[in-house]
């Protein structure tokens, strides 16, 4: 189980927005991670001993740390190697990013989630009937896409100017998932030219196609694998 690699170890699933986000900071900023891939339904009983909250990401250093939130996972990977391309953000920014990240983490993804499975939130008991309405919390979504709308218009390509930051990167990963809900829908609603565009840029990225490589879940004996590979 242990560093074989003398690399930190990144428990991680490839399409969890929060796993993403912590795979995209590790890619920008160069470092290089042993990877071990796996499936929600059947976490490896390592990840759960170093840490037994059992969500994904989960980063286990060389002296035994254990980061086992995403945006801590961030925090490491750009303090080991601030990547070249993203800006620095002042003060005023580091507030805004904190506010916007809060949002995303706490109202837009409750609501993403009510919006993409609506059948997980019904309630129907004796005495309580409760039938969760997808398109109600798509609208709460896209209230708070507005506002990013409106920042990206002001500010060009990514939400602090013309280069990325951690706050795009922390972000993006749900702005996807929104839009895959119903790509149809999200492609075809006017007034977010602006966030397609970010989105599109992202969606597009050497950064994006090299975080979700495609990999077999990994299992206790395995050959240890990098990442990036
Ligand atoms: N606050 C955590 C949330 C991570 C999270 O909820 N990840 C999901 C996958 S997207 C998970 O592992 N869920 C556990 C499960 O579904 O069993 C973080 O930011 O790292």
């Amino acid at each position: 189980m242990d560093h074989q690699l003398g690399l930190p170890v990144l428990y991680t699933f490839r399409r969890c927005p929060y796993a993403m986000r912590a795979r995209l900071a590790i890619v920008a900023a160069g470092v290089k991670v042993e990877v071990r891939e796996l499936v929600l339904r059947a976490k490896p009983a390592h990840m759960l001993e170093i840490s037994p909250k059992g969500t994904v990401p989960v980063l286990w250093l060389p002296d035994g740390t254990v980061i086992d939130e995403s945006l801590d996972v961030m925090r490491w990977a750009v303090a080991q190697n601030f990547p070249a391309d993203w800006l620095t953000l002042n003060a005023g920014q580091q507030q805004q990013r904190d506010e916007w990240i809060a949002l995303l983490d706490g109202e837009f993804k409750r609501n993403l989630d009510r919006y993409k499975y609506p059948h997980r939130y019904h309630v129907k008991t004796d005495t309580e009937t409760y039938t969760c309405d997808p398109l109600e919390h798509r609208a709460v979504c896209e209230k708070i896409l507005v506002q990013w709308n409106a920042v990206l218009e002001q500010q060009g390509l990514y939400l602090f100017g013309n280069k990325p930051s951690f706050a795009d990167y922390a972000i993006l990963p749900f702005v996807r998932q929104f839009r895959i809900a119903d790509e149809a829908w999200f492609d075809a609603e006017p007034g977010f030219d602006a966030l397609k565009n970010w989105l599109d840029t992202f969606l597009e990225s050497d950064l994006l196609e090299q975080t979700m490589v495609k990999l077999t879940p990994w299992r206790p004996g395995d050959a240890p694998l990098t990442f990036p590979g």
